[in-house]
């Protein structure tokens, strides 16, 4: 199977709880190749951005601000299925609902604060990743 990427951000609250070697030794125990990570804090409008598809949607501003209210740390991955093992490793988006073992199940608090995000198709795990990192960074 050829390799694929897909994007991981370690959220807020994931900084915020110091879990983000906790959280990033699950990732590459899984398997997955990290091409790069950085931590950074997005403004309201950089997370706006990233997060434009669900504009309208009655949790938006909550999740923008959410995003915006600490350091987070975006990180490229790099494995053969990566979209979708990704999203199994992490569980579903509430952690009540999220499958035992699984990061959000684990780790996470709510709906709203769940630690990571993943991408959700194979065409946006390759956006994401351009979102916040250029070709030359991804090695
Ligand atoms: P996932 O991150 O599992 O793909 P999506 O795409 O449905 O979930 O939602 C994007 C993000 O929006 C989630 N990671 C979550 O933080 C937030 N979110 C989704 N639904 C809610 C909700 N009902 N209340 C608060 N935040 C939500």
């Amino acid at each position: 199977m050829p390799a694929e990427r897909t994007l991981a951000i370690l959220k807020p609250d994931c900084v915020r709880k110091n879990l983000q070697g906790e959280v990033l030794a699950r990732i590459q125990k899984a398997g997955f190749k990290v091409l790069s990570l950085k931590t950074v804090r997005l403004t309201k409008e950089t997370a706006g951005a990233f997060y434009a598809v669900h504009k309208g949607r009655p949790f938006y501003d909550e999740l923008v601000n959410f995003m915006s209210s600490g350091p987070c740390v975006p990180i490229a991955l790099e494995k053969a299925n990566a979209v979708a093992d990704f999203r199994t490793l992490i569980g579903a988006t509430d952690p009540r609902e999220a499958a035992e073992g699984t990061i959000r199940k684990l780790y996470a608090d709510s709906k709203g604060e769940n630690i990571v995000h993943g991408s959700d198709s194979v065409e946006n795990g390759k956006s994401e990743v351009a979102f916040f990192f250029s070709e030359s960074e991804l090695v």
